[in-house]
């Protein structure tokens, strides 16, 4: 039968399952990607498991998140994770070396493998013919000690490009028109194959853009074909041995189809404060901006830098407004240094900061009271930036640029001929600041720094949960907004007891009195709750500061399976307008809930003498994990 490239990769990495959209399936995983914001909280979970050494092809920890050492806190997270990368068996990248999508792009991206990392936008690596999927750290623990990843099978869609992109528009306005098309829950059990006529203009640094932002439209991955523009860009990696040509067979069946004809795009922009908020740049042009920033995982390639220095070059910024470049790693540094783009950037007026995700997830450069910063970057949640009330408006970086030079949101088709960069045909390659594993891992010591602290103990499921409504929430709430990032609280990622302090800090800062006040209770929410990040620490708080449940609409995918793997059942509502019944402050009472887990799918909430209906909604292997005490209990009692 003929196949398109998502299923020929599936296929070849089955364990478990038939692979029909909706069904639970297990994937062999080729390789892991952690982070230092997830990744410290991943090892304690993976030093549990008692495996002594990795056992997926490739493990790879990288430090890029929480860069900014203003304490001991990250600098005891970043020997935390060396020691134990060098013992375990990870290569560790060094802090300086690269976004880790960025970096593990340009170095160890192999098409045909899969990869699970505890990073939402490790989809990005779609980019180059893999499968590769966000999930929280615990799942990713478990992929290094060699077990299989389970997920619903997703359904398939081709997304078929057709059409020559128009002067100044750019990947980022492919990305950003699928979100506008279809919203944050567009791609919600979908994965997106990139396919059509046009598919074979976009180099991989726009691929990559694109399967980035993948995770903002709720996607479970998406993947492009490995071609000749993939062998191209290996072959300047000096990596042609990694490189296999896949690409769809001639028949091969979707479940859908999206066609895109680029010729009609536009630059676009994404208003605050959703990634699908997005509106042309002509909308909203002549807004007075307080900041650009240009770089994160998503728009922090050699090429984008390029576009900048390029619109910049002999000329100067407005001084109404700050810009910073943050390089997506040290190749693209080093490249930008050489050619001498980084000094054009400078002398335009940009401030250079380091090689990090940086004001991406707030670690420094926090905009204005109020004031509009316009970024490169994939998210705009509500005081992600680190700004309680900030305005962040999502772009490509050619309305960056322009928006840089005027000092308003700027369409940049006023400013004449665009530049035209050229991919280069070899890249600066330096492998020596992965420091490898250890040769002798018996010598290695684990460093724990104070800032380590202990897992949290998980209690196993009561027969009764009962509590109030702690918190009512809208739809579409993010992960940011439940466990904000940001330079003060991200220090506390190894630390829960420290970290769950800051629950809704910015959406609602009474509510870790309210909580602790009333020991737990119920959160109730709208569509698509926990959508964005991986941050599995979203689920870890609430179960420490005794949350039941939560109760919404629906769940964004990589939320709702940390929830379950920390005990924490995501309920739904049987009929969504009891969402409108459910007010902060009213009692709830589950019964039976052990008893109903195990076989049911529905259970009835008694409210205030009513009884309301919820949809349990759980694959077997869901409820045992539930009944087992998480996931990470469920593995071990398997073992035993
Ligand atoms: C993000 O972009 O939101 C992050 C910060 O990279 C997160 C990971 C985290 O919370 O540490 C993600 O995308 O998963």
């Amino acid at each position: 039968m003929a196949k398109n490239i998502a299923q020929k990769i599936i296929e070849a990495h089955l364990v478990e399952g038939k692979t029909v959209p909706g069904q639970e399936i297990a994937l062999k995983i080729d390789q892991t990607l952690l982070q230092d914001a997830t990744g410290t909280m991943a090892m304690l979970e993976f030093e549990t498991l008692d495996v002594p050494r990795v056992k997926v092809k490739r493990a790879t920890a990288y430090v890029d998140h929480n860069m900014l050492q203003t304490g001991f806190e990250n600098a005891d997270d970043h020997l935390f994770l060396q020691t134990m990368a060098a013992k375990y068996g990870l290569y560790y990248s060094r802090p300086g070396n690269g976004i880790s999508h960025q970096a593990h792009l340009e170095r160890f991206d192999i098409p045909g493998q899969t990869m699970l990392g505890a990073d939402s936008h490790t989809c990005q690596a779609g980019a180059l013919g893999m499968i590769a999927i966000g999930a929280g750290g615990c799942e990713v623990a478990l992929a290094m000690a060699g077990e299989p990843y389970s997920l619903i099978m997703p359904e398939i869609h081709l997304v078929s490009l057709k059409g020559t992109l128009p002067a100044w528009c750019s990947a980022k306005d492919i990305i950003l028109e699928l979100l506008r098309r279809l919203t944050v829950k567009g791609g919600l059990g979908k994965i997106f194959e990139f396919g059509g006529p046009s598919l074979a203009k976009l180099t991989v640094p726009q691929r990559s853009t694109i399967a980035n932002m993948g995770a903002e439209l709720g996607l479970t991955t998406s993947v492009f074909p490995a071609d000749e523009r993939t062998q191209n860009f290996l072959k300047a990696q000096n990596r042609l041995k990694d490189f296999k040509f896949l690409l769809p067979d001639k028949d091969a069946k979707y479940d859908g189809q999206i066609e895109l004809d680029l010729s009609k795009l536009e630059p676009l922009i994404a208003k605050p404060h959703n990634p699908d908020n997005v509106v042309p740049v002509r909308e909203v042009e002549g807004t007075e901006v307080r900041q650009v920033a240009v770089g994160s995982s998503v728009n922090s390639s050699f090429v984008d830098l390029m576009v900048i220095a390029e619109v910049l070059k002999n000329k100067k910024i407005n001084p109404g407004l700050q810009l910073t470049i943050s390089p997506g790693s040290r190749q693209v540094l080093v490249m930008v240094t050489q050619n001498g783009a980084l000094s054009e950037m400078i002398k335009a007026g940009a401030r250079g900061l380091e090689v990090a995700c940086g004001p991406c997830i707030g670690m420094g450069m926090a905009p204005p009271s109020g004031g509009i910063s316009v970024r490169t970057f994939n998210r705009n949640f509500p005081g992600r930036s680190g700004t309680a009330d900030d305005q962040v408006y999502l772009t490509s970086p050619e309305v960056a640029a322009a928006t840089a030079l005027k000092g308003v949101i700027t369409d940049p088709r006023k400013l004449g001929k665009p530049p035209r960069i050229k991919m280069p045909t070899k890249f600066y390659i330096d492998d020596t600041h992965f420091l490898p594993p250890a040769k002798d891992p018996d010598k290695v010591e684990i460093v724990r720094g104070p800032n380590i602290q202990p897992l949290p103990i998980q209690e196993p499921l009561r027969e009764i949960l009962e509590g109030e409504v702690i918190i009512k929430l809208k739809d579409n709430i993010s992960t940011d907004e439940i466990l904000p990032a940001g330079a003060k609280i991200l220090p506390l990622r190894s630390n829960i007891p420290g970290i769950s302090e800051f629950m809704f800090f910015y959406l609602d800062p009474g509510f870790v009195k309210r909580v602790k006040e009333k020991q737990g209770g119920f959160i109730v929410a709208g569509e698509n709750y926990g959508q964005g990040s991986s941050r599995e620490h979203a689920a870890i708080v609430p179960m420490y500061l005794g949350i039941q449940a939560v109760i919404a609409k629906s769940y964004a995918r990589i939320h709702r399976g940390n929830l379950i793997n920390f005990g924490i059942l995501p309920f739904e509502f049987a009929n969504s307008k009891d969402y409108e019944m459910l007010q902060q402050g009213e009692k709830i009472v589950l019964r039976n809930v052990p008893g109903i887990v195990k076989s049911k799918d529905r259970i009835l909430a008694e409210v205030n003498g009513n009884r309301i209906e919820l949809k349990i909604n759980l694959t077997e292997r869901n409820r045992e994990i539930v009944l087992a005490g998480g996931l990470l209990n469920y593995i071990k009692s398997k073992k035993s």
